[in-house]
């Protein structure tokens, strides 16, 4: 099966559906035998980037080493799929910026915030609000929308499936399947 390589970087605020979709896009991708990872927090922040928290240094240390991680993924011809928050326009470019033009797919994950703390899977937004947690996106840290996402995907207006089949789509119409 003759396909490019690429990185899928999802990009979005906590509880916007980013693993979600992502992990569908990975069993799609399989199903028509395309090989992909997906890069997590829970396979690289409790390991790799264990020793890195929410300050703005370590978010950016955080997603600079993802991006060398999906490098390496990509030269091994898989797809890398990312989900992080990535909350940094420049940290996006410089991943972005690792990448021949085409290999680099930004995925914004939009959600209202209202939505994502109704959601609340894990609570983590209410222990922002109460104090709990310190520096939590969208809470007391900044997200900053992305402006040049190759898509854009409303997780509140579609489903997980929906959302999942528009980033397939996107790919065959790049001709990257
Ligand atoms: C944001 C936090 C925080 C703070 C813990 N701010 O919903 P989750 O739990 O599973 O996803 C969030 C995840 C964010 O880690 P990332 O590596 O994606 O962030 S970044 O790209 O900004 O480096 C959330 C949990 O970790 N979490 N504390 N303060 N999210």
């Amino acid at each position: 099966n003759q396909h490019k390589s690429a990185v899928l970087f999802f990009t979005g605020l906590s509880g916007s559906g980013k693993s979600t979709i992502a992990n569908l896009v990975s069993i799609k991708l399989h199903e028509l035998c395309v090989q992909s990872y997906v890069l997590d927090g829970d396979n690289i922040r409790q390991r790799l980037n264990r020793d890195l928290g929410f300050q703005e240094s370590d978010r950016k240390e955080n997603i600079r080493r993802i991006g060398e991680v999906s490098k390496l993924f990509v030269d091994s011809g898989q797809f890398a799929i990312t989900a992080f928050i990535s909350p940094y326009q420049c940290d996006r470019k410089l991943v972005r910026d690792l990448f021949p033009s085409g290999e680099f797919v930004e995925i914004y994950v939009k959600c209202p915030i209202d939505e994502c703390e109704l959601r609340d899977p894990k609570g983590l937004y209410k222990k922002a609000h109460n104090g709990e947690i310190q520096n939590f996106t969208g809470v007391s840290s900044p997200y900053e929308e992305p402006i040049n996402s190759e898509i854009v995907i409303e997780s509140n207006h579609e489903t997980p499936e929906a959302c999942a089949n528009k980033v397939i789509s996107y790919l065959a119409q790049q001709e990257l399947l």
